[in-house]
């Protein structure tokens, strides 16, 4: 039986419901801490959950005889610069607590880290697997010690525990919520909403993302795969697409052709010039597998067919 924490989430949302289609509902438990997410589980069992109570979460895996789970609850790059230490406490104090319930209960957990690993001193273009990283955010930080701390469970005690550095993800089903990359959802909702955007970063920046049909196959690719395999335990770089929101803008007009965007850097500018603007995951590539599938064109095309605007 497989607990979710953070289910509510962008990326939680649609893995629940991949992960019940998989394993069938009664095999899935959705937490939040927001307990009104629980609407948004309406044939899978939901509990609120603050996922630095390990004492609940040691509670639960007894309970409810869970075996797996995937620890998503964390806060993001933008948000988290708010109250950098808040940020820390909590995405590492939940990552430390499921690892402990994994040692303890011999659970295979999955755990997302992002390419805010990486910093100023990271090769901006095909950045390799395991470059400097001097992340620049309290997010960042939170993943690359996190990334160090799953390494060290997996080596020490056996714990089997998977994770893929996402790049921004791009999905219609949950909002994401307080990160550097949320534009290039953003964007899809403006262009049919008002016709248009103000966008928070600058014409060029190019960043790594990457449509969550991708992200979620992933996922469960690295999931199933033999443990024979998966020989890294810090954190796999997984790539998309990179584009720019001037490329992005451009690929909408072709279907808004009155679509404008205007751009208004703000401090999240700094934030996205300290991340790489491509991935290189052949590590990813040739350990398990991964291709990614879905380029701009059909990201764009998808989106606009399948976001609900409540004004249009
Ligand atoms: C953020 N979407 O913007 C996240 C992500 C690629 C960065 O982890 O904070």
């Amino acid at each position: 039986k497989i607990l979710i924490t953070g289910a509510a989430g962008q990326l939680g949302v649609e893995l629940t419901a991949a992960l019940a289609s998989k394993y069938g509902t009664s095999n899935i438990l959705a937490s939040d801490i927001n307990s009104e997410s629980a609407k948004k589980f309406k044939s899978v069992k939901f509990l609120t959950l603050d996922a630095t109570d390990s004492k609940h979460i040691e509670n639960i895996i007894e309970t409810e005889n869970i075996t797996q789970i995937y620890h998503l609850a964390a806060i993001l790059s933008a948000k988290g610069e708010d109250n950098p230490l808040f940020t820390w406490d909590l995405n590492m104090r939940s990552l430390l607590g499921v690892l402990e319930a994994a040692r303890k209960y011999q659970l295979k957990i999955f755990w997302p880290s992002s390419i805010a690993v990486f910093g100023k001193d990271t090769p901006r273009t095909n950045t390799p697997q395991n470059p400097a990283m001097i992340p620049g955010t309290v997010y960042g930080i939170s993943k690359q010690a996190g990334e160090q701390w799953c390494n060290y469970y997996a080596e020490k005690f056996k714990v089997d525990v998977r994770s893929l550095r996402y790049p921004g993800l791009i999905s219609y089903s949950a909002q994401p919520g307080g990160g550097t990359t949320d534009y290039a959802v953003d964007i899809f909702y403006k262009s049919k909403e008002d016709k248009k955007y103000t966008c928070f970063l600058s014409k060029e920046t190019r960043l790594p993302m990457m449509y969550m049909p991708d992200a979620i196959r992933a996922t469960l690719e690295l999931m199933e795969a033999p443990v024979s395999e998966i020989k890294t335990r810090t954190s796999y770089n997984v790539a998309g697409v990179s584009f720019t929101p001037a490329e992005l803008a451009e690929e909408i007009n072709k279907h808004i052709s009155d679509f404008k965007i205007f751009y208004e850097p703000d401090f999240r500018q700094h934030i996205a010039d300290s991340w790489p603007q491509s991935i290189n995951d052949e590590v990813a590539e040739q350990e398990w597998g991964w291709k990614p599938k879905y380029d701009l064109k059909r990201i764009t095309i998808d989106m606009l067919k399948n976001i609900k605007c409540e004004t249009y």
